[in-house]
């Protein structure tokens, strides 16, 4: 069977990690089996075969795929009769680097608290010294006054917004591997999270109910939090 190490929190059926739902829902989208394992940040050792220290990590048979875009990339070389994740439009990088360079960082100063409290005990640690080295300062003082920084996400948000009022979804008429990028940041948050990101009137809701709903809910159904 396929396997897909997966980063779990303290609670193993918490998984959420962006860019290994990236992969989770690719896989869904094409129709394909796989066993999800969970992986703990200190557990190295456990991916060690595939030469790099981070999740997603695909194994499908003899091949093991890491990076969640070499992953998607993997995917369609290897399955091109299942239904494509549009990796075609050289766009799709814009929203890669968008989504991790201007999404996740803005989310991390408002969920990295949530996240140090969800994860496994012997993760902690690890977890509180590479942020704040990352970060700058102690993981409480990053999340302060969390509540009026929301506009900011709010107002980065409006190129998304903008295009899900022309369009079903971002990579157009049907879902593509562009949201899923997106999605995964979404679903990171609802994962670990219970504070609200978006206002109930936002359009974004909708395109991410209906993420959550695709491929028989698979997203709606992962262990997280009612936002
Ligand atoms: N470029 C990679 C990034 C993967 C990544 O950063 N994964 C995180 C989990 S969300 C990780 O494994 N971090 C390990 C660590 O921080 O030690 C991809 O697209 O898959």
């Amino acid at each position: 069977m396929r396997k897909l190490y997966e980063l779990a929190g303290a609670d193993e059926n918490r998984r959420f990690s962006p860019y290994c739902w990236r992969i989770r829902m690719s896989l869904a989208h094409k129709g394909l089996a796989v066993d999800c394992l969970p992986w703990h940040f200190t557990e190295k050792e456990k991916i060690g075969f595939s030469g790099q220290e981070r999740v997603p990590v695909l194994v499908d048979g003899e091949k093991t795929v890491s990076d969640s875009w070499e992953i998607a990339k993997y995917l369609e070389t290897e399955y091109p009769d299942s239904p494509s994740l549009q990796l075609e439009n050289g766009e799709v990088f814009f929203i890669k680097f968008w989504t991790e360079t201007v999404l996740h960082p803005e989310l991390m100063k408002l969920l990295v608290l949530d996240i140090y409290k969800g994860l496994a005990a012997k993760d902690q640690s690890y977890f509180r010294e590479s942020r704040e080295k990352l970060l700058g300062k102690p993981l409480e003082e990053v999340v302060k006054g969390r509540e009026e920084r929301l506009p900011n996400l709010q107002k980065l948000l409006t190129p998304l917004r903008l295009t899900l009022k022309k369009q079903e979804y971002i990579a157009g008429e049907t879902p593509g591997f562009s949201d899923y990028i997106v999605f995964g940041a979404f679903q990171w948050a609802r994962c670990i999270s219970d504070f609200s990101l978006l206002t109930a009137d936002d359009p974004i809701c909708g395109w991410r109910e209906k993420m959550l709903d695709l491929h028989d809910g698979l997203a709606g159904k992962a262990v997280g939090y009612t936002v």
